[in-house]
Parts: C-alpha cells; sequence; structure tokens
C-alpha cells in the first residue's frame, strides 16, 4: 500500500476533498435552477438531491461520527437518505432549493476543514490515515460519476465539453493473453483509503484463463448485432432476453439507426458509433450474451483482478496493471478528463506485465460474479456502504471508466449494480478457460 506521514495523509485528503468539490461545482453549474430540479429519468435523482446529499453524508460521517459535532440540520437526514427515499421519488420530496443546497454543503465543508487541520493522523488504523475524509471524498466523486450518468441522460443541448481523448499507436498486438493458474492476494488489508467490501487481503487460487486485452468495441459488439444476436434466445440468460425483448431493446442505450448508419447520442450531441472505441452502456445480460454468441465468456471478479494486480515475476499483487505508482494521463482515461472512452489499444503505459490494456479507466467491466463479501468482511463505518447489498443479485463491475476519479479507482475497488442497469458507463472483455471444462482423465487409463 501507499505510505506516508500524518502530513502527508492530511495534505492528501485535502486535496481529495478540495478535487471533489469543484467537479460537483462544474457538474452543477452549468445548468440552470430548473434543470436541477428536474428529473431527467426516473432512474436518477434530481441533480441538486445529489448536491445536498454530499453534504448530508459528509455532515453525518465527519462532522458528526469523527468529529462529535451536533447536526447542523437534523430535518433534512430523512430527505438524504438513499435508503428511505428511492430515487424515482426524489424530485417530489421538499429538497433543499439549489442556493440552500449549496449553502448548506460550503457549511458542511467549512467546518470539515477545520476538523481536518484540528485531527491528530493516529491511533487505529483507520483515523492513522484518514480514512473517513478520504472515504467522504470518494463518496463524492461516486456522486460526480452518478451526476455524469444524469446530465448523459439529459435531453437538451450540450452544456459538457471536453477534448477527445489522443488516438492510440496502431499496435497489432495479441487479442487475448494468457493468464497462468496459481494462487494469487485478492483485495487489500494495506491500501489506506480501500473501502469496506475490498478488504481483506486472502489467497485465491485461480486456473489458467485467456483474457481480452482490451475491451470489447463497438465494432465487435456490431457483429453481435448484425448477427441476429438480440434476437436470438440461446446466447442469452431467459431472463435478460425476456426483459430486452419486452422493452424491444436491439443495441446498446443512446444507439439509434439512421439511413444505414448506426448513431449515438452523448451528453446532448449525435454522432456516428465509432467503431473502434469500447461498447458503452450495455447491461449485463447483453455482455453475458455477446460473451457466449463468441465462444466466450465474461472474466470472474477473481480472474479480473489477477489480471490486473498479479506481477509473475514476483508474485505480488500490485495496486495497478502498471505497478504501484497512482494513476497518470498516459496510463489510464479517469477522471472526466475526456467525455468517452479512448480507443482499443489505448495506454500502452497502461499496461500490465502481461499486456492487458485498459484495465483502469475507459469504462466499467462487468464480471460473471455476484457482489458477495470476501472471507473476514466487517463493514465500516457501517452496514449501509456495502453489506445491505451482498447476495441480492447485484453484479461486480471493475476497472472504472473515464468518469471516475483516480481516487474511487484502483485494482481493488469493486463496484456493483443490477445486471439489468444500462444507463451506467459499463461495457465488457472477454474471457476462456484454458483448461478444458470437464477435466478428467483422458486418455491413459491404466493404473
Ligand atoms: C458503489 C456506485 C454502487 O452509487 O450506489 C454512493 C456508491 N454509495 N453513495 C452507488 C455510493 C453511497 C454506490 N456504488
Ligand atoms: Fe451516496
Amino acid at each position: 500500500g501507499a505510505a506516508g506521514s500524518p502530513e502527508t495523509f492530511r495534505e492528501r485528503a485535502l486535496a481529495a476533498l478540495s478535487a471533489a468539490r469543484e467537479r460537483t461545482a462544474s457538474l452543477t453549474s452549468c445548468v440552470d435552477d430548473h434543470e436541477l430540479t428536474a428529473q431527467h429519468s426516473p432512474l436518477m435523482s434530481p441533480l441538486v438531491w445529489d448536491l445536498a446529499h454530499v453534504g448530508n453524508q459528509e455532515e453525518q460521517w465527519l462532522l458528526r461520527a469523527v468529529g462529535g459535532q451536533e447536526a447542523l440540520r437534523p430535518e433534512i437526514d430523512g430527505l438524504y437518505d438513499a435508503f428511505e427515499h428511492p430515487r424515482a421519488e426524489r424530485p417530489s420530496l421538499p429538497l433543499l432549493p439549489p442556493g440552500e443546497a449549496r449553502r448548506y454543503a460550503a457549511e458542511v465543508r467549512g467546518r470539515v476543514l477545520g476538523l481536518l487541520e484540528e485531527t491528530s493522523f493516529d491511533g487505529s488504523r483507520f483515523t492513522a490515515t484518514g480514512f473517513v475524509f478520504g472515504m467522504v471524498a470518494q463518496h463524492e466523486q461516486q456522486h460526480d460519476e452518478t451526476m455524469l450518468i444524469t446530465h448523459q441522460l439529459r435531453r437538451g443541448p450540450a452544456v459538457l465539453t471536453a477534448p477527445d481523448p489522443a488516438r492510440p499507436p496502431v499496435h497489432g498486438g495479441p487479442a487475448e493473453v494468457l493468464v497462468p493458474g496459481g494462487p494469487f492476494v485478492m483485495g487489500t488489508s494495506d491500501e489506506p483509503w480501500a473501502l469496506d467490501n475490498e478488504r481483506p487481503a486472502h489467497l485465491v487460487e485461480v486456473a489458467p484463463f485467456f483474457l481480452d486485452t482490451a475491451p470489447v468495441t463497438n465494432a465487435a459488439f456490431l457483429a453481435f448485432m448484425e448477427d441476429g444476436g438480440y434476437h436470438e434466445p440461446r446466447w442469452w440468460r431467459p431472463e435478460g432476453f425476456a426483459h430486452l425483448r419486452e422493452r424491444g431493446v436491439e443495441a446498446p442505450s443512446y444507439w439509434r439507426r439512421e439511413g444505414g448508419q448506426w448513431l449515438r447520442r452523448r451528453f446532448g450531441r449525435t454522432e456516428p458509433v465509432p467503431p473502434d472505441e469500447p461498447v458503452l452502456h450495455v447491461n449485463w445480460y447483453e455482455a453475458d450474451a455477446y460473451a457466449r454468441w463468441a465462444g466466450r465468456r465474461l472474466p470472474t471478479e477473481a480472474e479480473w483482478e489477477k489480471a490486473a494486480r498479479h506481477d509473475p515475476a514476483t508474485g505480488r499483487s500490485r495496486r495497478y496493471p502498471w505497478g504501484d505508482e497512482d494513476p497518470a494521463e498516459e496510463r489510464a482515461n479517469l477522471g472526466q478528463r475526456h467525455l468517452r472512452p479512448a480507443p482499443a489499444g489505448s495506454f500502452p503505459a497502461g499496461r500490465s506485465p502481461l499486456g492487458v490494456g485498459q484495465l483502469i479507466g475507459d469504462v466499467w467491466e462487468w464480471t460473471s460474479s455476484d457482489f458477495l463479501p470476501y472471507p473476514g468482511f466487517v463493514a465500516f463505518p457501517y452496514r449501509e456502504y456495502s453489506e445491505v447489498f451482498f447476495g441480492h443479485g447485484y453484479k461486480v463491475l471493475r476497472g472504472g471508466s473515464f468518469a471516475v476519479d483516480p481516487v474511487a479507482c484502483r485494482g481493488t475497488f469493486r463496484n456493483w449494480d443490477l445486471p439489468v442497469r444500462r444507463q451506467i458507463f459499463s461495457g465488457f472483455r472477454t474471457a476462456r478457460s484454458a483448461l478444458p471444462e470437464r477435466a478428467g482423465r483422458v486418455g491413459r487409463a491404466d493404473g
């Protein structure tokens, strides 16, 4: 894990909190008050809910739990409790209007900065690294990704702009690599700001498998579509097939066919679907069906993490595919620097030792695994962060998208969602087992 003195952690916490607030401000200052309070989709909260929810969680986790302070506005806690009110219902709540929501979040932040100054970073393994400050920064950045999803769902003229990622160098590397079998250390016990569900480190045995060196592209996904993939039940889990047929889905979200060409809407603009970009906005069933059509399967969560962290030279698990250093611009497409994934083959400096690319950034990658606790899991700071989601049909996504900040993305980071969800920045890559599926003794029957 990343080491540091109390002062470095204090500085890191300050930088992470400030960066998160800057992003929240930019995502909520580019639309007017009417758009902040409007519901752009029943799948999402109005942006003004996220704004005050971020402040309210910061107040609860830092000012009250760490600082022992009295509630600033106890009457609003219920409004911003994600469990009390489903997203579809939030626009009809008596939410703080935009100006008040901003003032409330700013007031909390002012006090948090005071608390950060006076907190001594020593004591338990969590307080020594300023864990709760780091967790609150990650929480805000996760909502900044959620708000970007809301922006993508919003109709109307574009309000966000960002430069396109650079074209990748032309590189004819292999389409898949063999990840050798054997044990590796999954999860972490010493990454300072790793969340409860990433802990603890534990040994996992993984059989040898082949993994795609890049996420599945739009061109590859189009081949599945053109082969009638959406209409062929044998590629699909029955419930996923029924779900998509009921809704008439025949393409990823935001795609539409016009004059023999596939177009897509992206943050208020319409453009031709770029063939070499990782496919985006597919749900778990679509990923699973594509993989079966291709004669492959989704990787398990353990396979994904082994490919991303295992260093075959030393046997150690590292923080990222490229090593232990924090993400840099040339290694991964993270942090809303671009408003799209980069073409497959981008970021050669971010590849793993075995040559697997774009594991971090670009698109969240569906895995075949259910969201479950690791052996020895302990809920922290409380059950509502992860524990209440275990075993309820959520699938794990790994690696982060272009929309997530580096502070909330690492080789051990686990995201989860329901298998029908496709408004998230989700894509996938495929795998295949290197051993025959049914291992048995073939041939020599003597003995
Ligand atoms: C980890 C992205 C599934 O957005 O529901 C935000 C993160 N938890 N507030 C979510 C989260 C509490 C969470 N995901
Ligand atoms: Fe939240």
